[in-house]
C-alpha cells in the first residue's frame, strides 16, 4: 500500500491529458469557477482541497470487498480554464471540455466549483443523448431564470436545465430542499416550469432512499440518460460547514452517502460536487465529506452495471 506522493491527484489517480482518455472510464476535473454568487465565496478552491484531501482515499471497499479503480479505471484530468470576468465563456468551455470527456466514452466526474459549472457541465453531456434527465441534490431550488441580469449564477443551473433542448422539465427534480433560501419566485417558476422538488420534511417523512427512488424513477422516466448535480450544501451544516450557504436541518453524513449510492446505481452519464469552500472548512471534515460522497456515487455507479 503506497500512500501518494508526488503532485497531489484527485484520488491520487494518475494524469491524463482530457482529450487522451486512453483506456480510462472516468475521468475526474476540477472547475475552479466562483463567480456570480449568490452566497459566501470560496468554492473556487473546491478542487485544490479535494485533491489535497482525497489522497487520503484508498479504493477498497471492505463492507463489499470491492476496489473501485479495478472496476473503474479513473485518472485525473486537471482543471478546465475558467474566465474569472465571462461566465458565459467559462460555462462554454465547460461545455466544449466535458463533452470532449464523454465523447470518448468517459464518465466526466466534476469537481467544483460554485453551482453555475452545472449549467456547463450538463450542456457538455445532453448532446451524447436523445432525451436526458436532470437531478439537482441541493438545499436550494435554483430555479432563478437570473440573478440581476446574469443567467450564469450559481442560483440559476436548475432553470437553465429545464431550457436545454432534449430535457423534458418533468424529468428535471431537486431534491433535499429547505432552510431560508428559498424565495417564493422559485418555487412559482417550479411549479410553472414543471420541475419537481422533494423538501426535506417529505424525505424525513419517507425515508430517504424511498424518496430518492422516486426522484429517481421521475428524473429517468423516458429518457436515454440521467445528469446529476450533488450541491454539498444540502446536507447538514454541522457535517459540511465547508460550504458558501451551510443549511441547518439538511441530510446527515450517512443520507448524503446513501443518496450517492442510490444515485450511482441509476447509471447517470455525467457527475458533479459542488460548492466545497475549503476557508469554512475548518477541521476539513467538508471536505473529506464531498470524497466519500464522490466514492458513494462511483462505487453505486459500479454496483448498477
Ligand atoms: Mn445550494
Amino acid at each position: 500500500m503506497i500512500i501518494q506522493s508526488g503532485v497531489a491527484t484527485f484520488f491520487g489517480r494518475p494524469q491524463r491529458p482530457l482529450d487522451s482518455l486512453g483506456d480510462a472510464k472516468c475521468a475526474l476535473v476540477g472547475i475552479p469557477w466562483d463567480e456570480g454568487n449568490a452566497g459566501r465565496n470560496g468554492a473556487n478552491y473546491g478542487p485544490r482541497v479535494m485533491r489535497d484531501v482525497s489522497s487520503w482515499f484508498l479504493s477498497y471497499d471492505p463492507q463489499r470487498d470491492f476496489d473501485l479503480w479495478d472496476h473503474l479505471p479513473g485518472v485525473d484530468v486537471g482543471d478546465i480554464d475558467v474566465v474569472p470576468p465571462n461566465a458565459e465563456a467559462t460555462v462554454n468551455a465547460i461545455s466544449e471540455r466535458i463533452a470532449t470527456i464523454v465523447r470518448q466514452g468517459g464518465l466526466p466526474i466534476s469537481i467544483g466549483g460554485n453551482h453555475a459549472v452545472a449549467i456547463g457541465c450538463s450542456r457538455g453531456v445532453a448532446p451524447s443523448l436523445g432525451s436526458m434527465g436532470y437531478l439537482s441534490v441541493d438545499a436550494h431550488l435554483d430555479t432563478a431564470p437570473d440573478w440581476a441580469g446574469e443567467k450564469f449564477s450559481s442560483g440559476c443551473p436548475t432553470y437553465r436545465a429545464t431550457e436545454i433542448p432534449n430535457v423534458d422539465p418533468k424529468n428535471v427534480c431537486v431534491f433535499g430542499v429547505h432552510g431560508w433560501l428559498n424565495p417564493r419566485s422559485q418555487v412559482d417558476a417550479a411549479r410553472e416550469l414543471g420541475v419537481g422538488w422533494y423538501g426535506m420534511d417529505r424525505i424525513e417523512e419517507m425515508g430517504v432512499d424511498q424518496a430518492i427512488a422516486e426522484a429517481i424513477d421521475r428524473c429517468t422516466n423516458g429518457v436515454s440518460g440521467l445528469y446529476v448535480t450533488f450541491d454539498m450544501d444540502s446536507i447538514d451544516a454541522c457535517s459540511f460547514p465547508g460550504t458558501g450557504t451551510p443549511e441547518p436541518g439538511g441530510l446527515t453524513s450517512r443520507e448524503a452517502i446513501r443518496v450517492a449510492r442510490a444515485l450511482g446505481r441509476a447509471r447517470p452519464v455525467g457527475f458533479d460536487a459542488v460548492e466545497i469552500a475549503p476557508i469554512y472548512d475548518l477541521s476539513g471534515i467538508s471536505a473529506r465529506l464531498a470524497c466519500a460522497v464522490v466514492m458513494a456515487f462511483l462505487s453505486g455507479w459500479c454496483e448498477g452495471q
